[in-house]
């Protein structure tokens, strides 16, 4: 069986990376007879792409970098990720669980800083070779949530420090492709503690993992 990508999206501390972790432990604690499962993301699943991370997120070099420059920096970070990583993890049967995909390209690069949303779906469609994840959690929470929890655990990168109304457009972004996605993207209240967003997440996925045809015994 082909494995299955599953992706984790949203804004700043909607607590992706916790969700991941908590779901990790779940795989592999339950009985879901899923073999391999591997956790990565993007930027930075692989070893250009963590240079690509730093160039990208690191504040401290002071130089301008472009939008477009940004946007083609994803891209390559992506193409990569995708042709060396993902799909040879796909073909092996792996669940991947992915913490972002092309869905933060069209919020933070589209939404967030404004460039043409027909260009950039265009650039992802090269960058993934047509891949899409089958199925993409989107922890939706109030940016101003968000932005505190991660201003509370300390250190804030290039994309935390832009300004509020930035932020916004980017959570418009992943609502509007919510809706436009209804069977990819899931909604998941994030304002709430984390078991109780892990359990919905786990709930929901099991009662996918059961139509993909795993078997869970
Ligand atoms: N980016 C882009 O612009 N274009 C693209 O195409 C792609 C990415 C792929 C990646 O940085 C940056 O790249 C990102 C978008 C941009 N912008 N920024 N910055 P990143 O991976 O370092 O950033 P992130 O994805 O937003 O990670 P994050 O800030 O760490 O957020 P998170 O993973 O969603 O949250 P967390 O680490 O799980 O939790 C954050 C804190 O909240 C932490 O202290 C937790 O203990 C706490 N937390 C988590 N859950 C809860 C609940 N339920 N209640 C209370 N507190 C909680």
């Amino acid at each position: 069986m082909n494995g299955k990508l599953i992706v984790f999206e949203g804004v700043e501390g909607a607590g992706k990376t916790t969700q991941m972790q908590l779901l990790i432990h779940y795989l592999r604690s339950s009985s879901w007879k899923i073999c391999p499962l591997v956790a990565t993301r993007e930027p930075g699943g692989t070893a250009l792409g963590v240079g690509l991370r730093r160039l990208l997120l690191e504040p401290s070099t002071g130089e301008f970098v472009s939008n477009r420059t940004e946007l083609l920096m994803y891209a390559a970070d992506r193409a990569q990720h995708v042709e060396t990583f993902l799909k040879p993890e796909l073909a092996k049967g792996s669940i991947i669980l992915c913490d972002r995909f092309t869905d933060s390209t069209i919020a933070y690069q589209g939404y967030g800083r404004g460039l043409k949303l027909s260009l950039i779906k265009q650039l992802n469609e090269i960058a993934t070779d047509g891949l899409q994840s089958d199925l993409t959690f989107w922890l939706d929470i109030n940016v101003e949530t968000g932005l505190t929890r991660v201003r509370a655990r300390g250190g804030c990168d290039r994309m935390e420090q832009a300004n509020l109304e930035f932020h916004q457009r980017v959570q418009k972004g992943f609502t509007e492709l919510a809706q436009q996605n209804p069977d990819r993207i899931v909604r998941i209240n994030a304002d709430r503690s984390e078991s109780e967003i892990s359990e919905e997440i786990q709930a929901i996925l099991s009662h996918r993992l059961e139509n993909w045809g795993y078997l869970n015994n």
